[in-house]
């Protein structure tokens, strides 16, 4: 009985810890604007390509910026910290929320970070609570882990950088294409697209056993 009641214990902390580790495994940073054009505004993007819901309270984002490295904790206290499965998160800066009332696309989190870096290099991590680095993308000249891999050749003024949706990027598919490496993963977007959690789903594109079920699974289940 005793043992019976250990083994019950194990599997449930087993459990827990699974799913512990596994909440978030799937959230991207997705789209960066940090040489914005005329008239547009910096943003952060997030992509979340489980088909479950993501609480990022205690989420980090931290930059390198221009005058060295900038952090914020997303928090509930004062806006949306949930992202949808198969959806998506904008992050702006709180010194442009006037800015962005006329837009259709507004960000979900505004925030101090100062969005500004150094010409030619910079990077953005996406940290769990407890510190560990989820994602991260750079360019250029970026600092030590503010890159995967290698960091992308830096975008012209006003394009973003953006997460591709596989091998060959489409634009039906999320943006979860992912082997480690910044300067294959992403691309130079010539007109940014901020999505935000009213966007459009995108489901990823189904390159792993995972995503695949992922689609059958919604197939089945989402209607
Ligand atoms: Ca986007």
């Amino acid at each position: 009985m005793r043992k019976a009641r250990y083994l019950a214990l194990c599997a449930m902390l087993a459990g827990a810890s699974w799913a512990a580790e596994g909440a978030g495994d799937k959230v991207f940073l997705a789209e960066v604007l940090y040489a914005p054009g005329a008239g547009a505004l910096p943003f952060i993007e997030l992509y979340n390509a489980s088909e479950d819901n993501v609480d990022l309270s205690g989420w980090r984002i931290s930059i390198a910026a221009k005058d060295g490295p900038e952090t914020v904790t997303l928090s509930r206290d004062k806006e949306k910290v949930v992202i949808p499965g198969y959806g998506f998160y904008l992050i702006g800066r709180e010194k442009d929320r006037g800015a962005w009332s006329s837009s259709s696309y507004k960000p979900d989190f505004y925030c101090q970070l100062s969005m500004e870096y150094a010409k030619g290099r910079g990077g953005v991590m996406l940290l769990r609570p407890n510190g560990a680095v989820r994602d991260a993308v750079g360019w250029g000249l970026a600092p030590w882990r503010f890159f995967e891999g290698t960091p992308h050749e830096p975008v012209a003024q006003g394009h973003s950088l953006e997460r591709k949706s596989g091998p060959t990027h489409n634009e039906v598919n999320g943006n979860s294409y992912d082997t480690g490496d910044n300067s294959t993963d992403f691309r130079e977007r010539p007109k940014p697209q901020p999505q935000n959690i009213n966007s459009p789903r995108e489901r990823p594109a189904a390159t792993t056993e995972g995503n695949a079920w992922g689609r059958i699974k919604a197939m089945y289940y989402d209607q």
